[in-house]
């Protein structure tokens, strides 16, 4: 499914409501980025669905079949191989990956993650949220380097938390942000105004100390 040329593989392990959200702004056009596969851990995953009915190429590895992390990783790049991916893109894939895949792929792994890093790495963001009474929230898309949800940052979209009390509406609400700001930003590094260089996110040659940070009302 192409709009630019910079071809890019998408992970999943689930729903893939961000997968969609690339694959109808490449269906639109004027993205930098071609989606060339996606892959999921779980043969289940209702994102390989949605793939398929975009025809976008779709395979699947169990990551149970594997006795280590490293050789599951090894036989997900032989498999994303083929695709020859410039641009990898975690969207709710939910396997940490080994420092020899991140090396790999060194500077092209992105991810999001549903918190306002460096709050919040892990799991359960939102109800962690809400039980501190945090007055604000978002998501962030981060480059992926060894440490869990702990690479240079990109982009936060932010909202406020009220009059959410409940954790699965603010996770809507986040999802719908994410939607927003994960295409942008892989849309930032298949046109080359973003690269990881020295630990950090470089923006239009510049070095980003913070990430850009887009506030939204909704
Ligand atoms: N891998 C590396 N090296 N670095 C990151 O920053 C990564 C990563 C792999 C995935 C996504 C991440 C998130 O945004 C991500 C970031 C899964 C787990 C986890 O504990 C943690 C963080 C993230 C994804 N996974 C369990 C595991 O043993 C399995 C959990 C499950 O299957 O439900 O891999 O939140
Ligand atoms: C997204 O909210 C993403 O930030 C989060 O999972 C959701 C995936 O949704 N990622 C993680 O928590 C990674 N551990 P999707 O499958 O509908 O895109």
């Amino acid at each position: 499914m192409s709009s630019g040329t910079c071809k890019t593989a998408i992970l999943i392990s689930g729903s893939g409501t961000n997968l969609q959200s690339f694959i109808d702004r490449v269906a639109r056009g004027s993205m930098s980025i071609d989606l060339c596969g996606v892959f999921s851990n779980r043969p289940d995953a209702y994102g390989l669905t949605r793939a398929r009915d975009a025809g976008v190429e779709t395979k699947c590895i169990e990551h149970g079949r594997f006795d280590t992390r490293e050789q599951f990783d090894r036989a997900v790049t032989a498999a994303l191989a083929p695709w020859e991916p410039e641009l990898i893109v975690l969207a709710g894939f939910m396997r940490i990956l080994s420092p020899w895949f991140v090396r790999h792929y060194e500077g092209r792994i992105l991810n999001i993650h549903p918190a306002l890093l460096p709050r919040y790495p892990g799991l359960n963001t939102h109800e962690r949220v809400l039980d501190a009474g945090d007055t604000h929230h978002g998501s962030t898309v981060h480059f992926v380097t060894e440490e869990l949800d702990g690479g240079p940052r990109i982009v936060q979209g932010r909202i406020r938390v009220a009059p959410t009390t409940d954790p699965d509406d603010l996770m809507r609400r986040v999802q719908a942000i994410e939607h927003q700001i994960y295409p942008t930003a892989a849309d930032w590094f298949g046109s080359g105004r973003i690269r990881m260089q020295d630990g950090a996110t470089w923006l239009d040659g510049e070095r980003l100390d913070e990430p850009v940070v887009l506030d939204f009302d909704l």
